[in-house]
């Protein structure tokens, strides 16, 4: 069962953007699987963005992602779901994301790029695994559109 961590970014919860990118999501046909207002502390920061330990942006990253509440969101079901997500949200750099992406519609600056999205079902459990706990989140539930949506 694929699913991938989504995090509106300090950016996006600051600017009122976390109803219209929840609601891009949604729209799309996206399942919620779980759902917070965070504050993210240095130490999963870290935990977090471990790959990118070492790199000139880090610091900048850490203190950007600490800097004021996140939402962080569970969202997937079905196999595709990590893809598609990132494709809605862009490229990193919202300068080139495209028009019509999360990314190239709200962005401007790629340190302040608004959204995580996990970039492989992989990084999608480990990521899902350090933000919730199993209780807080509903991994099957039914929904009335679902053969609407899903062949
Ligand atoms: P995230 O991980 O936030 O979804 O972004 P991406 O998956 O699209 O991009 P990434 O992991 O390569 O970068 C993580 C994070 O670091 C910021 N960043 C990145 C930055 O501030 N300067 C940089 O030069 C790069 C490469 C933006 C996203």
């Amino acid at each position: 069962m694929e699913r991938a961590l989504i995090i509106l970014k300090p950016d996006a919860v600051q600017r009122g953007l976390v109803g219209p990118i929840l609601t891009r999501l949604e729209q799309r046909g996206l399942k919620l699987q779980g759902l917070k207002l965070m504050q993210v502390d240095e130490a999963l920061a870290r935990r977090h963005y471990a790959e990118h330990e070492g790199k000139g942006f880090f610091a900048g990253l850490v203190s950007y992602i600490t800097s004021a509440p996140v939402v962080v969101a569970v969202v997937g079901g079905k196999p595709g779901t990590v893809e598609l997500i990132r494709a809605m949200v862009g490229a990193t750099n919202p300068a080139k994301a495209a028009p019509g992406t999360i990314r190239g519609d709200f962005g401007v600056e790629i340190g302040r790029n608004l959204i995580h999205a996990s970039d492989s079902p992989e990084s999608g459990e480990r990521e899902v695994a350090i933000f919730f706990r199993p209780e807080e989140l509903i991994v099957e539930w039914g929904r009335a559109a679902d053969p609407w949506i899903y062949e």
